[in-house]
């Protein structure tokens, strides 16, 4: 069970406080400096690395090393981006890094339309999406609602020195299509796969969040049909998947338990972002506490597919929403999350002892 940590100086979470959950024992850690491209130094690495062992945890997973966009556009300089990629793969695997997560997503990481959209029911508030509420706004509309709401914070995916470049990239796009996507995708992965086999990393790809194409742009893993694209293009344990449950359940067409075991039964999947999401109308949704009760995936059977065919990955309490007053990195607070961990321990108790 681990959780994410953004750093001392951009997280309002201390690993103190990350100790202290119960059955906590690692982290899914994260240099959020870093541009798409640069490569991760020893130094750096070792600094982050070594406060966390200090406080108690492991960090065996690394999250978002974003991919450069000329590697997914395969243009510019992409040659001497994959190089710099696979010097940080090295880095990372001299410091005890068994898995790097990141996403193959033109531009946009993950995209909301609301940061702290108020739960009627408890005065709670979480992150919201409705698709309605984009029609009419563009790419940099919404680049900017999302700032403004972020209180401060830099989301992942949405650094500022990237969005600067948004329109011409966004112009590039448009003579991408998914196939083409896939073809760079397989280039990328024929050249990074075998540093990663030599130094013990499996590469896992984060779904699409929302699970569908947004503003016209090429979107290739949202579903089991995309996953099994995507793991053909290079057969190999070390490109394998991070599967978030909220990312995949916010299109009603994935059966989320289906996709967990499918690729857990063929071992590719290296680690679990799990957390709830509640559909509000077509298109429409919230992100929900993780109980089954509060959400529509069911949990129990989620970890059960977890624990029947892939028991041994990372997992990680996903976002969560803010309660008891907390303010903080939208998603990233620590309660709901420390409630989370919490919850599918004892899921995974209850399931290990029947
Ligand atoms: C969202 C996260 C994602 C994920 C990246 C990996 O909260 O799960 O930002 O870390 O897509 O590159």
């Amino acid at each position: 069970m681990t959780f994410r940590w953004f750093g001392e100086k951009s997280d309002t979470v201390s690993l103190k406080n990350i100790k202290q959950i119960p059955a906590m024992t690692g982290l899914m850690g994260f240099l959020d400096y870093k541009a798409a491209g640069e490569v991760w130094e020893k130094s750096e690495i070792a600094e982050y690395i070594g406060k966390v062992h200090e406080a108690g945890l492991e960090c065996e997973v690394i999250e978002s090393v974003n991919i450069h966009e000329d590697i997914k556009m395969g243009s510019g300089n992409r040659d001497e981006y994959i190089e710099n990629y696979k010097t940080t793969i090295r880095n990372l695997a001299e410091y005890g890094v068994k898995v790097i997560v990141y996403n193959f997503m033109p531009v946009f990481d993950w995209l909301r339309t609301d940061l702290a959209r108020e739960i009627p029911e408890d005065g709670s508030n979480s992150l919201y999406f409705d698709e309605a509420e984009l029609e009419g706004m563009g790419p940099l509309d919404i680049v900017k609602r999302t700032a403004t709401q972020s209180g401060g914070f830099s989301l992942p995916g949405w650094e500022p020195e990237r969005m600067a470049e948004l329109e011409t990239t966004l112009k590039k796009y448009e003579s991408i299509t998914a196939d083409d996507l896939r073809v760079n995708y397989k280039y990328f992965l024929d050249a990074i796969i075998p540093v990663c086999e030599e130094a013990g990393i499996k590469m896992a790809c984060h779904p699409d969040d929302p699970a569908w194409p947004i503003f016209g742009l090429p979107r290739i893993a949202h579903s089991l049909k995309c996953f099994e694209k995507i793991i053909s293009l290079h057969n190999s344990p070390s490109h394998a998947l991070c599967l978030c449950t909220g990312s995949l359940a916010s299109s009603i067409d994935n059966d989320v338990v289906a996709i967990i075991r499918h690729f857990g039964k063929i071992n590719r999947v290296a680690c679990m972002h799990i957390r709830n999401v509640k559909h509000l109308g077509h298109r429409k949704f919230r992100e929900s506490s993780h109980l089954s009760t509060d959400g529509d995936l069911d949990m129990y059977e989620v970890v059960k597919a977890v624990y029947e065919t892939c028991p041994l990955v990372y997992v990680r309490p996903d976002h969560g929403r803010m309660i008891w007053g907390e303010t903080g990195r939208p998603g990233y607070g620590l309660y709901d999350r420390a409630l989370g961990a919490a919850y599918l321990n004892g899921l995974w108790e209850a399931i290990c002892k029947e």
